[in-house]
């Protein structure tokens, strides 16, 4: 904090400076805020626009909104109000931050550290406690382990951290002139195949006998014919120190080589990422899911299983084609990739294989799923448990997966990816002692969609287990060595929002800790690989030779169909309008009980078109999940409130993706649209499916639709928090497509192009394998220095997530009790 008579530093300066302008409007301001912070003491950004605008117009101030406070007050993330005091956390741009008070008695304006600010917002929870108390919570501070390591410097280039890495660590071949290239040396040393040496031999001895050795294979190479067989010199080439893994041919061997001469003689960026691409490596890939039901048939829509297993099963078929391309051109013979999906085995399985030890996966040669059971001391968990009670069984599923992993695989993996937080927590354990490359994707991190959910963890540890949950993906998102995110805003929002890896640059858990450095959005480890929708089910609904006709009395049947509960409510009273389609999963988050009212509310919509809903139950006594029934009690309500039964028609979750891929076409073949209604949504996989189907679609704008939609173009985003204007947006274009039908055209053409041009898996299978490689090689160089790190988050999983796990532990014993009881 400032102390009287320092001088202060610049940004308190320039709000001090800023509030003097308008002193009069600010207080009266201020003193509104303080009003407001009795209802609710944490403030977001809109509450102080709004109240800005309505003090500059109750003032007669307009210069108000244009004064130097207005603009730092657009930077405002949140306001925190206590004791007559206004805390800001302030961002003026992504992954940048300043904190300040003013307190409102004496208009004293003062810059604080993350940690001061952090503080003053757990007095929210604390009050007035013992005030020493604040300074003996643990504080978690990664910023000096990683401050050697290279960092981007540009807002715009963040998410692209392997090009800037090829950068970092070509410079520093090239001014090492020559002394680090033992570390390329000593890789390729490295590289092998169920104990079979690849790309090098003993022969060579150290990088100088590489550089010459490479002359030497040179000059016999040049005597054959660029396609020669590479199996026709392998044996000279061998002679020579040279295993397999060059190339399939005499050409591309020798263009391999010239890339490794080249690095030798000048690195530059694009020559060494081309080299490290080629390399022969990482043909066993562990992929971790833990939670929920993961299944190939019959599992979708369920309560925790939704994208994240259709992610998946997409990417092990994407990654085994690429894999298996690439071991070719490498001229490797007797070389077979392994995918291992693992998972949990769930013994009441529901009518699913996830009872199932081992399961091909099928579209592929090699890949499978591995089930693991949750054990305790009481044996196998028999039933499924929500993704939010798991964090009780995770160490010891992976220590079970590890051991069946390597008894698969025949030793250890070569990558191991995590999905969502307990897989990534399972990946951080396994690769931590097998000392394999991780790879993170976090497809959503909850504590985005639950504002607030770190100050009030107390209030919510019950029902989700946050602190947990937080812990473990702090632990994982930097024990990770690079992460894959689907958009920009997954790592760092907008000018205006906070992104989801962002959110964990600083927050607080009052009682337990207090995270001062958290991440940084900066770090290169972050790259967008964007994942597409499988193109054999998911096609343009013009395309007619692809059809599938033979299921359209199937779809007619739920569409239009008359069966009610359990499987569906609402007939549909005039089948010919056309169909505005959505379906997820029945949360909170996802919003379709919104949908439903905006539409039960805007009578000119309700008279151009029907609505249609997919998801989850309609009869709340068919589950057991807390969220899907509330939400699914909540519709029953909304449709009796706004008498929706001729115009609505509500299906359960719908599990066939490929009868899903026909009705999204269906719906098209009706002019009708999609609409992706999430108060929060991660990426969005229903938004690519419906656009690939070239289904015009209305997405939210909170989230990663925001970024595949690009409004008015290739669909329309949509404020989920402002549902009447969302639903006028959808009247007029609908109002627009009957009087112009090529409005439609134009919309839905916009939406093919865009996830062609974007979000396809070919295009993700090549980064993905690309990155492995760049990133097990900056392990490899970076090992000793990223010790530190893994030994602090050791120190922090065992002294603080072992004990968070206990307590959801000793909870569930205690709900257990509870219920047996009654
Ligand atoms: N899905 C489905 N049936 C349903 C609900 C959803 O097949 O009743 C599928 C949907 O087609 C998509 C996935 O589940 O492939 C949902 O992914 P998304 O990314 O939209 O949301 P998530 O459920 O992962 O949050
Ligand atoms: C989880 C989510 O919440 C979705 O937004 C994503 O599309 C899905 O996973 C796949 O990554």
């Amino acid at each position: 904090m400032v102390k009287a008579g320092d001088r202060l530093p610049t940004y308190a300066a320039d709000l001090a400076e800023a509030v003097a302008e308008h002193r009069n409007e600010i207080v009266l301001l201020l003193n509104r805020t303080i009003k407001a912070g009795e209802t609710n003491p944490i403030l977001k950004p809109h509450v102080l626009q709004d109240e800005l605008k309505r003090v500059a117009e109750e003032c007669k101030a307009p210069t108000l909104l244009e004064s130097a406070f207005a603009k730092q007050l657009e930077w405002c993330q949140e306001a925190v109000v206590y004791d007559g005091c206004v805390a800001f956390s302030l961002r003026p741009t992504v992954g940048k931050y300043f904190h300040c008070r003013i307190c409102v008695g004496s208009m004293q304006v003062d810059d604080l550290t993350v940690s001061e600010y952090l503080r003053f917002k757990e007095k929210l929870v604390n009050g007035k406690r013992d005030p020493t108390e604040e300074f003996w919570q643990l504080e978690i501070d990664l910023e000096p382990f990683n401050a050697h390591f290279p960092k981007l410097t540009r807002p715009n280039s963040i998410g692209e951290g392997v090009k800037f890495l090829n950068r970092h660590l070509s410079s520093r071949l090239f001014a090492s002139n020559n002394a680090d290239f033992h570390m390329i040396f000593d890789f390729l040393l490295t590289l092998s195949y169920n104990g079979q040496s690849l790309m090098l031999n003993e022969r060579i001895k150290s990088a100088q006998e590489m550089g010459s050795a490479l002359d030497k294979a040179d000059r016999l190479l040049k005597k054959y014919e660029c396609d020669t067989p590479i199996e026709e010199v392998a044996v000279k080439l061998q002679d020579m120190g040279f295993e397999r893994g060059w190339g399939n041919t005499v050409g591309r061997t020798q263009n391999t080589m010239h890339l490794l001469a080249d690095i030798m003689q000048a690195c530059d960026p694009e020559t060494l990422q081309a080299f490290l691409g080629r390399l022969p490596m990482g043909f066993k890939v562990v992929i971790l899911s833990p939670h929920g039901f993961f299944g190939q048939q019959n599992v979708l829509g369920k309560p925790d299983t939704g994208g994240q297993v259709v992610y998946i099963l997409d990417q092990v078929r994407a990654l085994e084609r690429e894999m298996l391309a690439r071991i070719r051109q490498q001229g490797l013979t007797g070389v077979e990739p392994q995918i291992l999906v693992v998972t949990r085995l769930i013994p009441e399985a529901q009518g699913t294989t996830c009872d199932q030890r081992m399961e091909h996966i099928s579209g592929t040669h090699h890949s499978r799923i591995l089930r693991v059971p949750f054990r305790d001391e009481s044996g196998i968990l028999q039933h499924w448990v929500s993704r939010f009670d798991v964090w009780p069984y995770l160490e010891r599923f992976a220590v079970d997966a590890g051991g069946e992993i390597r008894a698969e695989l025949g030793g250890r993996p070569d990558l191991i990816i995590g999905n969502y937080s307990d897989g990534n927590l399972v990946a951080s354990l396994l690769s931590f002692h097998l000392n394999v490359t991780q790879c993170t994707i976090a497809h959503a991190l909850e504590k985005t969609k639950y504002p607030d959910a770190d100050i009030n963890w107390e209030k919510l540890d019950e029902d989700y287990h946050f602190a947990a949950q937080f812990t473990a993906d702090v632990i994982a998102m930097n024990h990770s060595d690079f992460i894959i995110t689907s958009t920009f805003q997954e790592i760092a929002g907008t000018q205006d929002t906070v992104g989801q890896y962002e959110d964990h640059q600083s927050f607080t858990m009052p009682g337990l800790y207090r995270i001062v450095h958290g991440i940084d959005v900066f770090d290169p480890k972050f790259n967008i690989v964007s994942p597409g929708a499988d193109s054999d089910i998911y096609f343009s609904y013009d395309q007619e030779e692809r059809r599938l006709t033979s299921l359209h009395r199937e779809i007619e049947e739920l569409l239009f169909g008359k069966e009610e509960a359990p499987l569906a409510k609402g007939v549909l009273k005039e089948p010919n309008k056309p169909i505005i389609f959505s379906m997820a999963r029945l949360d909170h988050v996802k919003n379709l009980t919104g949908l439903a009212e905006w539409f039960g509310q805007n009578k000119r919509l309700r008279k151009l078109c029907n609505l249609v809903l997919v998801g989850g139950i309609v009869d709340p006594d068919n589950t057991t999940d807390r969220e899907e029934k509330e939400q699914c009690i909540k519709m029953h309500k909304i449709i009796e409130e706004y008498g929706l039964q001729g115009e609505l028609r509500w299906l359960v979750a719908q599990k066939n993706p490929v009868l899903n891929g026909e009705i999204y076409r269906y719906v098209a073949d009706t002019r009708g649209a999609f609409v992706q209604p999430a108060l929060y949504e991660a990426f969005g996989l229903t938004v690519v499916e419906a656009m690939s189907c070239g289904l015009p679609t209305f997405a939210t704008i909170c989230g990663g639709p925001a970024e595949i939609v690009v409004d008015k173009k290739s669909g329309f985003s949509i404020d989920p928090y402002h549902g009447n204007e969302a639903a006028e947006t959808m009247a007029n274009f609908f109002e627009e497509s009957a009087k112009n039908p090529d409005s439609w055209l134009e919309v839905s053409r916009g939406s093919l192009a865009r996830v062609q041009e974007k979000y396809t898996w070919t295009l993700y299978a090549d980064r993905l394998m690309t990155l492995n490689r760049i990133y097990s090689f900056w392990k490899y160089v970076s090992d000793l220095e990223r010790r530190e790190t893994r030994r602090y988050l050791q120190m922090f999983y065992i002294l603080m997530m072992r004990p968070l796990i206990a307590k959801v532990q000793k909870q569930q014993a205690e709900e257990r009790a509870r219920k047996e009881a009654a």
